[in-house]
């Protein structure tokens, strides 16, 4: 059976099982499947292939599906578990310019201790995050103030806040000048409205959302699995299946500041140089949270993430 072309291609769909790649050069879609031995070096994931992926695919003459034989090493990817005590990771996707964390402060209420997970997997690659806090439509006036409270804690951390509402159509303007020329994902617990947004930043798009009869507001995972699409022929956006438990994957526990920008900002003034900004002496993090210079709550999800038994970092210190 020969060979009949070969080429480096860009996965905009992944399933689990199929995987439909782009070749950029001639446009042409193909739809593939992975070759048994592809296994990445370093992480053991439940998902070999994500989207964002460059990959080798040959195709053999007279075949109209490709192979997928090798993956180009990433600049970078989102990893976590689904939930504390798993062993297995999962990539959210790979070789992205930007990250939008797409939160809801009602309806579900999205938790801070899950914004601070996710944003410190984010910044362990260094990978720009905006938050997108979505359906302001909604809130009454607790979640309003609740609204408020997070933009100050969040404005603190470094972190940049658009309130919008994929229903209004408020502020998608601006959601939407943020995505020229670069490759984001947008990412989040189940039921934020991600697939919506993405319905109102490119109006051919039809992707399934939720049924506005789920009483509760709980997300119902939607979406399935994970998929790119152009924007404006200047960019890419990923929809992504909601998640809900955010394990920390390949971070150790004395690093864990690192990775929340207000800590590491002030942990260059405490007194040890291997403070753990818990206990110590001296320590101008604890400092920082008592004079209200970082959020308590960011300060609490770090002590919560330090303290989880689960975390697979606990037994690397
Ligand atoms: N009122 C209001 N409802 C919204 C808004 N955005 C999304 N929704 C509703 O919220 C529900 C969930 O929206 P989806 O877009 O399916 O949420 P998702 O984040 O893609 O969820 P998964 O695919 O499960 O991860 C649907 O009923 C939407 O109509 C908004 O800005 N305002
Ligand atoms: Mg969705
Ligand atoms: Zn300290």
């Amino acid at each position: 059976m020969a060979l009949s072309r070969e080429f480096i291609g860009l996965v905009i769909k992944a399933t689990g099982s199929w995987y439909t790649v782009v070749n950029r050069e001639t446009a042409e879609t193909i739809e593939c499947k992975i070759r048994g031995k592809i296994r990445l070096k370093d992480v053991k994931t439940t998902n070999p292939v994500v989207v964002g992926d460059l990959v080798n695919v040959e195709v053999v003459e007279g075949d109209d599906v490709g192979v997928i034989s090798k993956i180009v090493d990433r600049k970078n990817y989102i990893i976590r578990r689904s939930s504390n005590l798993s062993k297995e990771a999962h990539i959210i996707a790979a070789n992205i310019d930007q990250v939008f964390l797409v939160v809801t402060i009602d309806l579900p209420k999205t938790s801070r201790e899950f914004v601070d997970r996710f944003l410190v997997a984010a910044e362990a690659y260094k990978i720009p995050t905006t938050i997108v806090v979505n359906k302001i439509d909604l809130y009454d006036i607790d979640a309003r103030v609740e609204l408020e409270l997070f933009k100050m804690d969040y404005a603190l951390a470094g972190y940049e806040v658009l309130e919008v509402s994929a229903l209004r159509e408020d502020n998608l303007d601006l959601l939407g000048s943020r995505l020229s020329g670069k490759i984001s994902v947008f990412s989040g617990n189940s039921g934020v409205g991600k697939s919506t947004l993405l319905n109102a930043l490119l109006p051919d798009l039809d992707l399934k959302t939720g049924k506005i009869s789920d009483y509760h507001h709980k997300g119902t995972h939607t979406t399935t699995f994970s998929e790119m699409f152009g924007f404006n022929n200047d960019g890419y956006i990923i929809d992504t299946p909601g998640i809900k438990g955010f394990g920390i994957v390949d971070v150790k526990k004395d690093e864990l500041f690192h990775f929340f920008k207000d800590l590491f900002k002030y942990a260059e003034g405490c007194k040890f140089y291997n403070c753990t900004h818990t206990h110590e002496p001296g320590c101008a993090v604890k400092e920082a949270v008592t004079n209200e210079k970082i959020a308590f709550s960011r300060y609490e999800s770090y002590l919560k993430i330090l303290d989880d038994e689960g975390e697979k970092y606990r037994a690397k210190m």
